[in-house]
Order: structure tokens, then C-alpha cells, then sequence
């Protein structure tokens, strides 16, 4: 059994898509980030970087709970624990890993910003609008000439398309246009139509609230509470769901936290 830690955002909904996908029992644990339950001292302790999604799998290596965050991660930890979506082979391996970190290190980051400069912040800053709605197009043009010449990013379908897909689900908050981007449509809609994508959109679908934060979230998400928070998840001597039961203690960020 794997305990996912979620909320029903473009991040989080890439592991249930994957969950699913592998056919693996899981279940939710909802973590309401417009109301600041990222900064719970449990959840710290399975993520010490207050961001979903984090799983614990109850049935981890060597038969351990394992506590894990970081999307990517988290989607090569259930591939190599299932055999699925991820080859083996090292050549095309390394192609999934490669378009996997193209998503975290460039598509989450950037099109996470223009959303941010676009619909989010109190203040129209056109450098800022500029600066990554300019890097968005660019990577959906990377995105589109890949996608003329493969099936899918990395060639075979695998965790680098199910952690790009949400991302371009709410293309609506960064003013895509999929017309423009042919080869990115045509990939969006075979993955949209699988049955595991739609039904890990059914997760907290009822919950799902992007785009029009109120004070509150606002607050949360992006005031002075991302600071204040006192990191001291674990008391001393108390294992994180991470830890081995061979005397050795959490690892040490899970600890510790800014002074
Ligand atoms: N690099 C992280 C990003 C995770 C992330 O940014 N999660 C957002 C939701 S999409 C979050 O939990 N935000 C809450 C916060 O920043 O307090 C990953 O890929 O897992």
C-alpha cells in the first residue's frame, strides 16, 4: 500500500496518473496547500520542502516504509518498482530520464512562473509576464518538433509524458494555443484519452481550484507563512516513515530546519 500525500494540482496529479497506470493500490492523503496543511509536522516529515506530491510506500525496499518527494523521483522509484515505464536498457533509460528532468528542471519551473506573472500576482509586471511566457513558447516549440519526429517524449510512452501531460492540461493559465503547437495536440489528446489518465483526474477532482487563489491560499502559498514556519517535523530520537529500523535516524533535513 502506498500513501499518497496530494492535492489536485499540475505536480501532484502526475503520481496518480502513474498509480494508476501500474494498476498499484494506493490511497489519498489529502494535503490542502491553499490552507497551509504543507506546513503540518507530519507531513514535513515525509516532505521536508512543503510540497506535494510525497508518497510512503508501506512496502518500500527491503521491506521498509519509504518515504519519498520530488515528482521525478517519485515516478523512477514506482517505475523501478513495477518494471514499467521506464526501459531497462540504458540508451533508452536515459532518453525517458532526460525529457523526465527537461520537465522538472525546465517545463514545471517556467510555465509555473508565467502562471504566476500572468494570473497570480497582485502587480502586472510585463518584464516578469515577458521574461516566461517567452521561455513557455519556446519549450512547446521544443516540445513540438520532438513530438513530429517521436510518438511520445521519450519515444515509447513513460514517466517523462505523465509528468509533462498536467502541465499542458492547464495550458489555459500560460495562453497556449495547442493549434499552434500540432504535434503536442495530437500527443495531448492520445494521452488524455487513456482510462488510468482520466481516472487519476478523478482524484480530489472536486477539489481542484486553480487560477483564482483567495486571501487565504494566497497567504499560504506565497506569503510571509512559506518563512515562519518553525521546521522541527520530527522530536528528537523519533524515526520520519524514511527511516530504517537499524538504530540509524531519520536523515538529517527531515531534523532540522532554518534557525
Ligand atoms: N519540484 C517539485 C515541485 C512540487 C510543487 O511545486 N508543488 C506545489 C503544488 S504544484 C506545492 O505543493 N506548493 C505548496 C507550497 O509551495 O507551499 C516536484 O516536482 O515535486
Amino acid at each position: 500500500m502506498i500513501d499518497l500525500y496530494f492535492w489536485p494540482t499540475p505536480n501532484g496529479q502526475k503520481i496518480p496518473i502513474m498509480l494508476e497506470e501500474c494498476g498499484l493500490e494506493y490511497r489519498v492523503k489529502p494535503v490542502n496547500m491553499l490552507r497551509g496543511e504543507q506546513f503540518k509536522p507530519a507531513f514535513l516529515r515525509v516532505n521536508p520542502n512543503n510540497k506535494i506530491p510525497a508518497i510512503v510506500d508501506h512496502d518500500g525496499p527491503g521491506q521498509e516504509p519509504m518515504a519519498l518527494f520530488e515528482s521525478g523521483a517519485i515516478l523512477q522509484y514506482l517505475a523501478e518498482k513495477t518494471g514499467q515505464f521506464m526501459p531497462r536498457e540504458r540508451r533508452a533509460r536515459y532518453t525517458v530520464l532526460q525529457w523526465l528532468t527537461f520537465q522538472v528542471a525546465n517545463v514545471g519551473p517556467m510555465f509555473g512562473q508565467c502562471g504566476h506573472f500572468l494570473g497570480y500576482a497582485p502587480r502586472k509586471i510585463q518584464y516578469a509576464i515577458d521574461r516566461y511566457r517567452n521561455e513557455t513558447l519556446r519549450l512547446y516549440g521544443v516540445m513540438d518538433r520532438r513530438l513530429k519526429a517521436v510518438e511520445y517524449l521519450a519515444g515509447e510512452y513513460s514517466i517523462a509524458d505523465m509528468a509533462t501531460w498536467p502541465w499542458v492540461r492547464v495550458r489555459w493559465l500560460h495562453r497556449i494555443d495547442l493549434a499552434e503547437f500540432p504535434h503536442v495536440q495530437r500527443w495531448y489528446e492520445s494521452i488524455g484519452a487513456r482510462p488510468a489518465v482520466q481516472r487519476a483526474l478523478g482524484v480530489l477532482a472536486d477539489r481542484e481550484k486553480i487560477g483564482n487563489p483567495d486571501a487565504k491560499a494566497r497567504e499560504a502559498l506565497f506569503g510571509r507563512s512559506q518563512l515562519t514556519q518553525k521546521r522541527r517535523p520530527t522530536a528528537a530520537g523519533k524515526r520520519s516513515p524514511g527511516a530504517r529500523k537499524t538504530g540509524r535516524r531519520a536523515d538529517k533535513t527531515t531534523r532540522r530546519g532554518p534557525r
